[in-house]
């Protein structure tokens, strides 16, 4: 009886009075002993094979049997089952099984076991306390305390708790009715006292390896539902949720010094007094205040001084309006003058362009961190008031000052994403974003996403603004950890700020802050909350801001005294006065100090072109061949590709034995050329790398080797500058909004984005309306991105035939009535606009528009509507005498047939642009009326060749004017370019149109129907009579 009732005992847990303080105290000691409770004398001196030297080594194989008894032998496993049910002296051991186990053996040792309930009892109450901690884990967030106004528009329980010793177990069954399936998992009043062996996937026992119950409740508590609410355990990675496990639930690990009090109270002190300062001297100004969430800025510099402790010293931001003055003037440290300067609305704008709001603009400045004393360079990338939308735009940005510093794993370059609560629920430009976060061609290894969660959006509630519980739940997609903190906790939410960024240099993932605030105003200073949103607001009212209540708290506590604290508020106060005084010297308004990218040695200092000038974008006979020959090979070794592509490259091989290139050629060309002479290039796009329509192949494919690949572009030249040709995610919105990004890291990079089919832009419009027309306008930056957007009515239906050229026709800047008086017209009139359109109609013009694109002296977005059927027609072929030096782009490309010889005979004009050339001259040969009508194709439209048109008008004095163009008369570029013809005939002319009707739908599904409207325009092209009647 003695025997069975102690070695019970060694398997029942251990009471309160025995903590496990004892255990591991007597674990580490030597030599051991041991307080009766823990003895093994007597029944250990009973079995024959334990002897008192092994009995160190039976304590641990006991231990590890509790946390798993598969983890010990089979023996030991049956051993301390057996010595646990009773057995007596001598008797627990058995012999390890045989391999045909014999039955008797097996049933006597499983009947011990099961002749004993309090073994089931022991077993389940240490799988319950298993249970209660991973129910901590993973819901622990549902009941932490987030939500300072304590309104929480979560809809868990946010039941209050306070946290004491005393561990009331009826309160806590209610809050774990809300953790967990079926209450407390069968514990009761009785357990709160016994002691626990902790499992490996928890650290709340620090040193100790097993804590009573209401000790393991309470430092659960602790960890996980205070003002901290961890969202962690879907991440599919055990290291990863070890490593949050050990940050939040090790005893103690939130513990700041007196000094790092001091800073974050400065900070606060510091955020809270800018817009104080503001509100002061423009009380009805616009400003998009932080009230509510002042902790912001020392979470910011949080992450930036962690990141940059950890070796980062690039950080590129994006943040909408809220707190973005604060954000700048606290964070970026962008001179207090220049931003108070722009409240002053009689100031003058120095700098071209429409100019941007002054919660809008973006920034660049390198100074040096007073934390850690290294240099550090921040950008705030400008944005539009479309919310999220510069998310991808600051990847883009970031992947490439990554790309050019050769940071291969975001060790240097890291960037830093805030979101309004609403806008991070509620665009998809998010989910996009988070979708490139781990592609390799366009992951910045690791973004820190901050969310002012102030719990409205404008004046809509979350119940109304998303259908989740958290604003931050896009973010698990990617395995994204998600710290939720009360923001009127400063502390709390420095210590979540220093684990994200430690979390980021560790693992180079996404991570988000959740800071749950409030707003103390209404949307912006002048709107009233009280109208839409009473309740809260009464509470808001009550609310003391976060830097009184944490300046009582450090005075309390003796960390600063009364007068220190007042002497921080006013020097901040002071700087503010004599930088406001300052502001009024200015008197002129300079948008460029608010440049985000700037691009040293490209222009000249003050900012201009170092040339108005292009040199000839043609290339010598060598390079055209050598990069043809590589382009129609294999440059690699034992590389088998598909007989298929074989034959591909086989006929481009002859091609360039005849010295002629088809598109893919064309733009082969380009780019080897451009690489040479150290220009990377970057191309992106659903399925660039082979081309949607079959016919580029830059990525050639090993047919016996999975996964091996070969690029030939890269073996061009022996220090060529690196291509990226990439194949992106089915995004279009989020890899847009990227490539611009990249493009504005450098001008001295070819970067281009091809849509699958030219429509499929208008999931991207956002970015082509906000940034890419109108970026150099509204921030004085410029951006040479490229656009191939394939584009024309092939007969393939509705979809996939417009690239819709009229809508970016529509947002170009030129005057359509009046002629420009220019010098150097084409690249003066380049330099004028804001972005260029081309619909080019021979590979070699395609070649030199690439070309082109960076041998101007200053960067324009370009956009090509491409061919589809032109990529394999047979007469869309250039010679390499195209291309040769002295060639150069051609904006217009004049007929050069028998109505060129003798333009007077000329009846009619028919000006059209890109693919619909080579059914007007099939047309023209077969109805031999090759000396009545001319053909001039216009391919540059904007900014508009008036000069070069009307040289061509001229020409044919007695002909009639015709735009024709395969898109609907509502469509294509009919409007534009109608009264720019006429600006440049000075209207003495009409100018007639043969095309398509206007229609709803770009063009029909039925083919016939298509084949049909194509020979009713081409009989009005050709019919000269066509617009007698209407003279
Ligand atoms: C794409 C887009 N849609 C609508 C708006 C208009 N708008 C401006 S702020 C705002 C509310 C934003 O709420 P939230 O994201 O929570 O940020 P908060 O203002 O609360 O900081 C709305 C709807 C916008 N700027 N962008
Ligand atoms: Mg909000």
């Amino acid at each position: 009886m003695l025997n069975l009732r102690t070695c019970a005992a060694k398997l029942r847990p251990l009471t309160a009075s025995q903590t496990v303080k004892t255990i591991s105290q007597h674990r580490l000691a030597a030599p051991r002993t041991f307080q009766q409770i823990r003895c093994y004398s007597a029944p250990v001196a009973a079995e024959p094979f334990l002897s008192g030297t092994s009995s160190n080594y039976v304590e641990e194989m006991y231990y590890a049997w509790l946390e798993n008894p598969k983890s010990v032998h089979k023996s030991w496993d049956i051993f301390f089952r057996n010595a646990n049910a009773g057995a007596a002296p001598g008797t627990a051991y058995q012999s390890p099984p045989p391999l045909s186990t014999r039955l008797s053996t097996l049933s006597q040792a499983q009947f011990l076991v099961q002749a004993q309930p309090n073994v089931d009892k022991l077993v389940e109450d240490h799988l319950a306390v298993q249970s209660l901690i991973r129910a901590y884990q993973v819901r622990g967030h549902h009941i932490a305390k987030l939500d300072p106004l304590g309104i929480s528009c979560v809809n868990f329980d946010d039941a209050p708790v306070t946290v004491s010793p005393n561990v009331d177990l009826a309160v806590f069954k209610e809050r774990l009715r809300v953790l967990t399936v079926g209450g407390f998992y069968g514990l009761d009043e009785s357990d709160l006292d016994k002691v626990f062996h902790l499992p490996t996937t928890t650290f709340i026992g620090g040193n100790e390896s097993a804590l009573p119950l209401r000790e393991i409740i309470r430092r659960l508590e602790m960890a996980y539902c205070q003002h901290i609410g961890v969202e962690f355990m879907f991440i599919n990675d055990l290291e990863q949720c070890q490593w949050i496990r050990q940050k939040f639930e090790t005893p103690g690990i939130m513990q700041f010094t007196n000094e790092e009090k001091r800073t974050l109270l400065a900070r606060l002190v510091r955020s809270t007094r800018f817009e104080e300062f503001l509100h002061r001297k423009w009380s009805s100004e616009k400003r998009f205040g932080l009230e509510g969430c002042e902790v912001l800025i020392p979470a910011l510099k949080t992450i930036i001084d962690k990141s940059s402790e950890k070796g980062v010293d690039y950080v590129i931001m994006g943040m909408p309006h809220r707190g973005r003055l604060n954000v700048l003037a606290n964070v970026i440290r962008k001179e207090l003058e220049q931003i108070f300067c722009q409240f002053d609305s009689k100031l003058e704008a120095a700098d071209e362009g429409s100019g941007d709001v002054k919660y809008h603009l973006g920034m660049y400045h390198r100074r040096i961190n007073r934390v850690t004393d290294r240099n550090i360079t921040l950008s705030l990338v400008a944005n539009p008031s479309h919310l999220e939308a510069a998310d991808p735009v600051v990847q883009g940005k970031t992947k490439a000052e990554q790309f050019y510093c050769g940071d291969t794993e975001g060790k240097k370059v890291m960037s830093i994403l805030l979101h309004g609560d609403a806008a991070f629920a509620g665009q998809g430009i998010v989910y996009e974003t988070f979708h490139l976060s781990d592609l390799p061609s366009y992951t910045t290894h690791g973004t820190v996403h901050v969310v002012v969660n102030n719990q409205i959006g404008f004046t809509t509630d979350p119940r109304m603004a998303r259908s989740s519980p958290y604003p931050t739940d896009v973010a698990r997609v990617v395995n994204a950890p998600i710290f939720h903190v009360n923001a009127d906790d400063p502390e709390a939410v420095v210590y979540v700020c220093n684990v994200a960024a430690e979390w980021r240099s560790t693992f180079h993932k996404d991570v988000v802050v959740d800071l749950v605030c409030y707003r103390r105003n209404g949307h912006n200073e002048m709107d009233e909350p009280m109208f839409t949103q009473p309740l809260m607001y009464k509470q808001i009212r009550k609310q003391k801001p976060v830097l009184q209540k944490y300046a009582e708290l450090l005075i309390s506590q003796g960390v600063v005294n009364q007068l220190e604290y007042e002497e921080e508020i006013a020097k901040y106060d002071k700087i503010c006065e004599e930088a406001h005084a300052r502001s009024k010297d200015e008197k002129i308004l300079h948008i460029k100090h608010w440049l985000d990218s700037p691009w040293p040695g490209f222009f000249t200092l003050d900012g201009q072109p170092r040339s108005m000038t292009c040199p000839s974008t043609g290339l010598n006979e060598e390079d055209l061949t050598h990069i043809g020959q590589v382009a129609s090979s294999v440059p690699v070794e034992d590389f088998t590709i598909h007989g298929g592509l074989s034959r591909i490259l086989k006929t481009r091989g002859e091609m360039v034995k005849n010295r002629t290139v088809d598109w893919a050629l064309a733009e082969y060309m380009a780019f080897g050329s451009l690489l040479k002479e150290g220009i990377h290039i970057r191309l992106s796009g659903q399925d660039v790398e082979r081309g949607t329509f079959s016919h580029r192949h830059h990525v050639l494919h090993d047919q016996n080797v999975d996964k091996r690949t070969c690029i030939p572009m890269n073996h061009l030249w022996p220090n060529q500058a690196p291509y990226t040709v990439c194949n992106s995610s089915l995004s279009e919105y989020g890899v847009l909004g990227f490539e611009l990004g990249f493009a504005m890291a450098s001008p001295n990079a070819l970067v281009l984005w091809e849509a699958q089919f030219g429509d499929f832009h208008n999931t991207a419009q956002c970015i082509i309306d906000q940034f890419i027309c109108p970026g150099q306008a509204k921030w004085v930056r410029q951006n040479g991105i490229v656009l191939l957007l394939p584009h024309g009515m092939e007969g393939m239906g509705p979809e996939h035939s417009s690239a819709r050229p009229e809508r970016f026709l529509q947002m170009c800047n030129d005057d359509p009535d009046v002629f420009p008086k220019l010098d150097d017209f084409d690249v003066r009139q380049l330099y004028d606009c804001n972005w260029i359109v081309v619909n080019c109609s021979t590979p070699a013009n395609f070649f030199h528009v690439l070309r082109r694109q960076i041998l101007l002296p200053f960067r324009k977005p370009l956009i090509i509507f491409t061919p589809k059927s032109l990529l394999r027609h047979p007469e869309a072929r250039s010679s390499f005498d195209d291309m040769l030096p002295g060639t150069h782009f051609l904006r217009v490309i004049p007929d050069g047939g028998p109505a060129a010889q003798s333009p007077e005979q000329v009846k009619r004009v028919l000006f059209c642009t890109g693919k619909v050339y080579y059914d007007l001259t099939r047309e023209r040969k077969a109805r031999q009326m090759e000396a009545d009508v001319a053909i001039t194709r216009v391919e540059q439209l904007s900014p508009f060749p008036f000069d070069l048109l009307q040289q061509e008008a001229e020409k044919y004095p007695a002909a009639e004017l015709v735009w024709c163009q395969e898109e609907h008369k509502n469509q294509g570029y009919y409007d534009y370019v109608k009264p720019r013809l006429r600006t440049t005939i000075n209207r003495a002319k009409p100018v007639w149109y043969a095309g398509r009707e206007p229609a709803a739908a770009p063009a029909t599904g039925n083919k016939k129907t298509h084949l049909t409207e194509l020979q009713r325009l081409l009989d009005t092209a050709f019919n000269l009579d066509a617009f007698k009647d209407l003279a």
